[in-house]
């Protein structure tokens, strides 16, 4: 459970250590991220206020937010530089810009060892928490494809793994299995047809997992939290603006990448509702993913990822379920909480979206061959 504590930091002496222009006028939490402590800053400069966008990185989670940041640094760096080159397009809003610090560095470390980093605030443009339209989907699928694209070219050393086997489903599985073994918080009782549901699955873990180890799915370099609420669409035309939240940008699927935009974008309840009593999968949804996916990834996907789009929804709902089921059995200790049994909560709408999924899989099969059938185009 996140502490009340956790998100009262002192914003007028940390943003001090940023080179902002302007008189600080206040600060406050913003967003819904479930890692990082994200406040927004506002100043008056020149006679307008204008805001900044300031994140805590979570070292529990991050063992070494250096290794992150120099990873994010050099992804908006190339990032910029590609969109510098394409007409018409806007680096300054179209890629995240870190402000530095006074001494030139991309973070600042605090007296207390937390790290900080500074982000230009795009305005005009906003996230959601559920996805409305066919529209926003279609958006958010091409902005991750593109984001992929544009970094299939990122030169020099791989980047670093920010959390080693973060999407290695087999070993999230057998996480889950010790927690259950151990069920140090007395808890498994109450998650009963949960523990079931997952246990009876097993043999979806090693779907990507085991290409990637034999070579015949490609590793990519991937974003790893492709939420939709990890995507700015422009407030007014809709369009997508910016890929935000890098900080597991690093070598991975495009299939786990696909796959999280299926399990955010196809659902039309939030991830923690309780016991949502109704089909909650919108295969219109599932339509305009697969079609935004093709415009921007369709120019570099394998057959063999292609032949497992359909599956990659499930695949990360699976996971991420496990993970939710995971952190409940052992008493909150990864995502941030707020209320008590969030936790179960989340891993429910995961395991019910999953039970569709599986029970739409020839359309969604259907719907992939359909769209990948056609030769990709770049808008
Ligand atoms: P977390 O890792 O906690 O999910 P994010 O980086 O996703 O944090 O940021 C949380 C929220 O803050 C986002 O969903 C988005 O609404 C907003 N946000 C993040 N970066 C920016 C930015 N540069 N400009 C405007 N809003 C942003
Ligand atoms: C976390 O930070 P945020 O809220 O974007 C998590 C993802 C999960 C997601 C579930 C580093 O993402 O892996 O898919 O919650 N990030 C990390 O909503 O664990
Ligand atoms: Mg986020």
């Amino acid at each position: 459970m996140v502490s009340p504590l956790a998100m009262n930091h002192n914003l007028f002496s940390i943003t001090r250590n940023f080179r902002i222009a302007g008189r600080f006028i206040s600060a406050e939490p913003y967003g819904n991220g479930h890692i990082n402590d994200t406040y927004i800053a506002w100043w008056e400069r020149d006679g307008t206020r204008v805001r900044t966008l300031h994140q805590r990185i979570n070292h529990q989670v991050f063992k070494d937010p250096s290794l992150i940041m120099a990873n994010i640094a050099r992804v908006i760096r190339h990032l910029r530089r590609k969109l510098a080159a394409i007409p018409g397009a806007d680096p300054e809003r179209e890629a995240l810009s870190l402000i530095p610090t006074r001494d030139g560095a991309d973070f600042y470390r605090d007296p207390e060892g937390n790290t900080w980093r500074t982000y230009i605030f795009i305005e005009n443009a906003r996230t959601y928490d559920i996805c409305e339209t066919a529209d926003q989907a279609r958006e958010a699928a091409r902005s991750f494809g593109r984001f992929q694209d544009l970094l299939t070219d990122l030169a020099g050393d791989p980047l670093r793994e920010t959390i080693p086997y973060f999407h290695h489903t087999p070993r999230r599985f057998a996480t889950l299995q010790r927690a259950i073994a151990r069920n140090p918080c007395n808890r498994a009782s109450d998650a009963i047809p949960e523990i079931r549901f997952a246990l009876e699955r097993e043999s979806l873990c090693d779907l990507v997992t085991a290409g990637l180890a034999d070579g015949s799915l490609p590793s990519r370099i991937t974003h790893n939290d492709t939420k939709l609420n990890n995507v700015m669409l422009d407030t007014f035309t809709g369009r997508g603006v910016c890929v935000i939240d890098l900080d597991t940008v690093m070598p991975g699927s495009s299939l786990y990448d696909f796959g999280d935009l299926v399990r955010t974008c196809t659902v039309d309840t939030l991830e923690d509702q309780p016991a949502p009593q109704r089909d909650i999968f919108r295969i219109d949804l599932f339509k305009a993913l697969v079609e935004g996916y093709h415009e921007t990834a369709g120019n570099f996907l394998k057959r063999a990822e292609i032949e497992l789009l359909s599956m990659a929804g499930r695949l990360i709902t699976f996971t991420i379920g496990i993970r939710f089921l995971t952190d409940y059995l052992e008493g909150d200790t990864y995502f941030k909480t707020h209320h008590a049994n969030q936790n179960l909560d989340r891993a429910r709408v995961q395991f019910q979206l999953v039970r569709a999924m599986e029970q739409r899989e020839t359309e969604m099969q259907d719907i992939v061959s359909a769209t990948f059938r056609t030769p990709h185009r770049q808008p």
